[in-house]
């Protein structure tokens, strides 16, 4: 960065600080650029392609209902990836964020697109995790649902799942695929599809959640995917303070305060240290 550049940061930096602290309730919502510096590949960028596929073509229940072997080994892949994952700087820095200001009687809520447990593991609490969790599975026909840290989700899935663009469907049979164990019909990850209404009561919870924030941070999302990307325009609504940190501009700049272009896991180390002071 140009030494001018450094002091525009350093000036901005100060600013935003100072806004967080004057905060009495913040709201922090985040997408896969948060999870991008853990080496977990985001949905839009050059990495973003599972095989030929982008998920909007895989996580539909369209693409489930019609074949259930590729989407399961799409998730299979996901599911073991993340073992080999660990949370990263910016998600530390978000739980001790959440720490200190709960230590200081303020209210802290951590919204997340992301499906892939590292805020949990990183020590965050309040979170909601409005697109559901990468190990949580549920039947296609009854109740049922569950936490499933299974790594292959059965065992006709081992080895399957690589994202190489020439590798040719398992075609996993029927029998092979996992069933519920209360009726014995096909699950599916407990996740939200495209096409997939979010869970009210999380939804409610955003909503409240938003409605009382006088700070929201959105950080490491493109912005793009609804109706998470409308959560920073109605916290603008109700007046908040917003701040944006994401690796790129998304054309969303002008509803946002403070506005941090670079990589979260660098950034956010930087200015959320308020606890240090
Ligand atoms: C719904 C779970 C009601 C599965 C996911 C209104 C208007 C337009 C469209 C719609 C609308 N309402 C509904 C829709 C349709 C659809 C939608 O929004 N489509 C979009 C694409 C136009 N929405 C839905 O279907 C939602 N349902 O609204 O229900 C309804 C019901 C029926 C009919 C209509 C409405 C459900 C959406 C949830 C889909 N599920 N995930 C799974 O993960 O397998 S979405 C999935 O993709 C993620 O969860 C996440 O939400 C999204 C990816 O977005 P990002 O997280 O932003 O990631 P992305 O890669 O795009 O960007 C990363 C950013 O990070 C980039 O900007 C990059 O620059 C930056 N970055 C990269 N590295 C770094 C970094 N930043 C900092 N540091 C770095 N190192
Ligand atoms: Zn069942």
């Amino acid at each position: 960065m140009s030494r001018e550049m450094d002091d525009l940061f350093e000036e901005q930096k100060q600013k935003f600080k100072e806004a967080l602290r004057q905060a009495q309730s913040v709201v922090v919502s985040t997408g896969a650029g948060v999870s991008a510096e853990s080496g977990v590949p985001t949905f839009r960028g050059k990495d973003g392609l599972w095989r030929k596929y982008n998920v909007m073509e895989l996580a539909t229940p369209e693409a489930f209902e019609r074949n259930p072997s590729l989407v399961w080994e799409f998730y299979n892949y996901r599911r073991e990836l993340m073992f080999s994952k660990q949370p990263n700087p910016g998600h530390i820095t978000l739980a001790k964020l959440e720490e200190y200001l709960t230590s200081q009687s303020k209210e802290f809520t951590l919204i997340t697109q992301n499906i892939d447990g590292l805020h949990k593991r990183a020590g965050s609490k309040n979170i909601l995790a409005v697109h559901g969790d990468l190990y949580g599975v549920k039947c296609t026909r009854c109740d049922y649902k569950a936490e499933n840290k299974d790594v292959p989700i059965t065992p006709a899935f081992e080895g399957l799942g690589s994202p190489d663009p020439d590798t040719p469907e398992a075609n996993v049979s029927f029998d092979d695929l996992p069933k519920c164990p209360k009726c014995n019909a096909l699950i599916r990850p407990d996740v939200v599809w495209f096409g997939e209404s979010l869970d009210s009561e999380i939804l409610s919870k955003v909503d409240m959640a938003i409605a009382k924030a006088d700070f929201m941070l959105v950080v490491g999302t493109s912005m793009l995917v609804y109706p998470a990307a409308a959560f920073p325009y109605a916290a603008k609504q109700t007046g908040a303070k917003l701040a944006f940190v994401n690796f790129e501009q998304t054309g969303n700049e002008n509803i946002f305060d403070f506005v941090f272009i670079g990589k979260s896991g660098e950034i956010l180390p930087e200015i959320l240290n308020i606890y240090e002071d």
